[in-house]
């Protein structure tokens, strides 16, 4: 850094804003360079040796790694683009950051100072277009204060979890300015808000008055698993997490009913539709409002005051770190022996595991994704980085990764939910750690838009497990549409040879089409030292849907199955035509009921020995 000894030392103001990005611990930065960005280039060349320039080729794969980068280690991840193309490419990974809560610095080039404003090439007012992403977004307007900006901005990116923009006129980096030490990075101090024990002893009120009590943990909850597993053990409440929560509490802890929404285990969707109290952890879950019964007590602990009462009408608020806030409830509540709710809970989870398990050793062709999922589990090291895409691949990698709730991660983008997350973040999830196993899981559609940069990984020697799920469709969408019972239009995909693209990429490329392969060629992917894609070729069958039941004679009575035949009966048309010959063919009929929705579900948990839930559809 910089010499108070001697002010007259002289360094160019690229070089000074870079020393402060080192000061802060930053050790790599992605981007693509441009006319507007060459004299952070330069500066870049001149701290090679300590600050990584990863080159990749789209600016929005490397805004999205720096996104992951953030959500995997809790540092600044860091990206930049050149003045108008460059920049806007930034945007998706930039919003993934904001959605996500996590700190990034975008560095954006701007044309030199004396062209600004005059309608110059590439010139684009720049602060407006990054003002709604952004908590803190400036314009350089003199080389000395570079530096001094740069380090404002990741002071703010780190206060509020966010995107923190500098927009760079380009002759500003080349400028002599004085070597100052400026860094404030030795002054940062994080710190969590402690609960009021007062809102704590209200919140145990609610607690020990409740009948069925259940816990949703979001991310918030990271790093504190054995809080979380004390807390639902000392009141014998079940355990629903976010997506982002995910890896949090080992996924075979008997107590977790796995998440909820349409990514749900079934017993996560059917534990908050019969909760009475919600203990809302750390998450900021959007469908809250949809589904918990809208008469739920509902207890909410965060360390953000701005999201306490946001998604749902709240009785007790707590601001606080979900740590401490976990201890204290536990230390300053009584504990509550087990509860019929609770063993519902605990058996519907048990149905649900053994359901899934039945089609690990599937020999489906086109293939099922389970046995793909129980090679990922198998050679899986115990710090292993999942990296998951969205669409049904993020629906299939919640249910189906075992993770081991301690070193291994998982992380996706979650309520931004941006496809073209997988490979970017293989990229980001190996960089930030050398050592560890990285897969990354997309669907056919999310990794060909990003799938260009699986170059990148071949480029720095990043040997990531690339698995795509080809099933030539955007499946997500598929069933949405399946499910408006409407005409299928704009999903299907011309498929491709990934494995093959790969090649031509350098990395080293397979193609599963049958469950007999998938075993040795996952060997063969653990082995090896460069990137690796491995492109399954599925059927194109929807993850079982939420908005489905199995109508198990053990489970329900005739009557039931009878009522619920009538109701699919009066519907008369293709998809409950199906859906009979599903129930005619008798027990364990997947049925999906396209056209009705688990909006309102009405739940029966008190009825040990029976069926703990059911479901009572509505039509919408
Ligand atoms: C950038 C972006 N565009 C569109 C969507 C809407 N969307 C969500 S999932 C999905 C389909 C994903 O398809 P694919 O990657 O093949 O995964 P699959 O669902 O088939 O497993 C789409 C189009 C999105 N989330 N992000
Ligand atoms: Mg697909």
């Amino acid at each position: 850094m910089g010499n108070q000894e001697s002010p007259e030392k002289k360094i160019k103001s690229g070089v000074a804003m870079l020393n402060v990005l080192e000061s802060w611990g930053i050790d790599h930065i992605y981007g693509i360079p441009g006319g507007s960005f060459n004299s952070t280039m330069d500066a870049l060349y001149e701290k090679r040796d300590t600050i990584q320039y990863i080159q990749v080729r789209h600016e929005e794969v490397g805004a999205m790694a720096a996104a992951a980068d953030a959500k995997l280690t809790g540092k600044i991840g860091v990206c930049f683009g050149t003045a108008g193309p460059g920049a806007t490419h930034l945007f998706n990974g930039l919003y993934d950051a904001q959605w996500d809560h996590v700190p990034v610095l975008a560095l954006v080039g701007q044309v030199a100072s004396k062209a600004m404003n005059l309608n110059s090439f590439q010139e684009m007012n720049e602060n407006p277009m990054f003002a709604d992403v952004s908590v803190y977004n400036r314009t350089v307007m003199t080389p000395e204060s570079l530096p001094f900006i740069v380090d404002e901005a990741i002071r703010k990116a780190y206060r509020h979890n966010g995107v923190a923009v500098v927009t760079l006129p380009v002759d500003y980096g080349f400028v002599d300015i004085p070597d100052l030490p400026l860094s404030s990075a030795k002054n940062h101090r994080t710190g969590l808000p402690l609960p009021d024990n007062k809102d704590i002893l209200d919140a145990l009120k609610l607690i020990e008055s409740a009948e069925r009590p259940v816990i949703y943990a979001g991310q918030g909850t990271r790093g504190a698993g054995e809080e979380l597993i004390a807390l639902a053990e000392h009141f014998s409440m079940p355990v629903v997490i976010s997506v982002l929560a995910k890896g949090v509490l080992p996924d075979d802890h008997p107590y977790l009913m796995g998440s909820a929404a349409r990514v749900a285990a079934k017993p996560g969707n059917e534990a908050l539709a019969a909760c009475d109290l919600s203990l809302f952890m750390g998450s900021d879950f959007p469908f809250a409002r949809i589904f918990f019964p809208a008469d739920v007590k509902f207890i909410q602990v965060d360390i953000d005051s701005s999201k306490l009462g946001s998604r749902h009408k709240t009785d007790v608020a707590i601001l606080g770190d979900a740590k401490e806030t976990m201890k204290r409830i536990v230390a300053m509540g009584n504990k509550r022996p087990s509860t019929t709710f609770l063993e519902a809970n605990l058996r519907n989870r048990r149905n649900w595991s053994n359901w899934l398990k039945s089609f690990e050793n599937s020999d489906e062709v086109p293939m099922r994704v389970e046995p793909v999922f129980r090679e990922i589990n198998r050679i899986a090291t115990e710090d292993a980085v999942f990296v998951t895409d969205v669409g049904n691949v993020t629906i299939d990698a919640v249910r189906h990764l075992k993770m081991n709730g301690h070193k291994q991660r998982f992380t996706t983008s979650g309520l931004f939910a941006t496809m073209g997350y997988g490979v970017p973040g293989g990229i980001a999830a190996k960089l930030s750690f050398p050592e560890r196993q990285v897969f990354t899981l997309s669907g056919d559609g999310g990794f060909s838009m990003v799938m260009q940069d699986v170059i990148t990984q071949v480029k720095y020697n990043l040997p990531v497990i690339n698995i795509v799920f080809s099933n030539d469709s955007f499946g997500f969408i598929e069933a949405e549409q399946e499910d408006t019972n409407r005409q299928k239009f704009g999903i299907l995909l011309q498929g491709a040879d990934y494995a093959k693209i790969a090649e031509g990429m350098g990395a080293k490329g397979f193609t599963i089409t049958h469950p007999k392969q998938v075993k040795e060629i996952f060997e063969q992917a653990r082995e090896s030292k460069i990137p690796v894609v491995i492109d399954v070729k599925i059927s194109n069958q929807r993850p079982f849907p939420a908005e489905a039941m199995i109508l198990d004679k053990d489970i329900y009575t005739e009557n039931e199955i009878e009522a619920f035949k009538k109701k699919i009966y009066d519907r008369r048309d293709a998809s409950s035509e199906r859906a009979i010959e599903k129930i005619e063919k008798g027990v364990n009929a997947e049925v999906s009921l396209p056209g009705y929705t688990h909006g309102k579900q009405e739940a029966i948990t008190n009825r040990p020995g029976k069926c703990m839930i059911k479901f009572i559809y509505r039509k919408r």
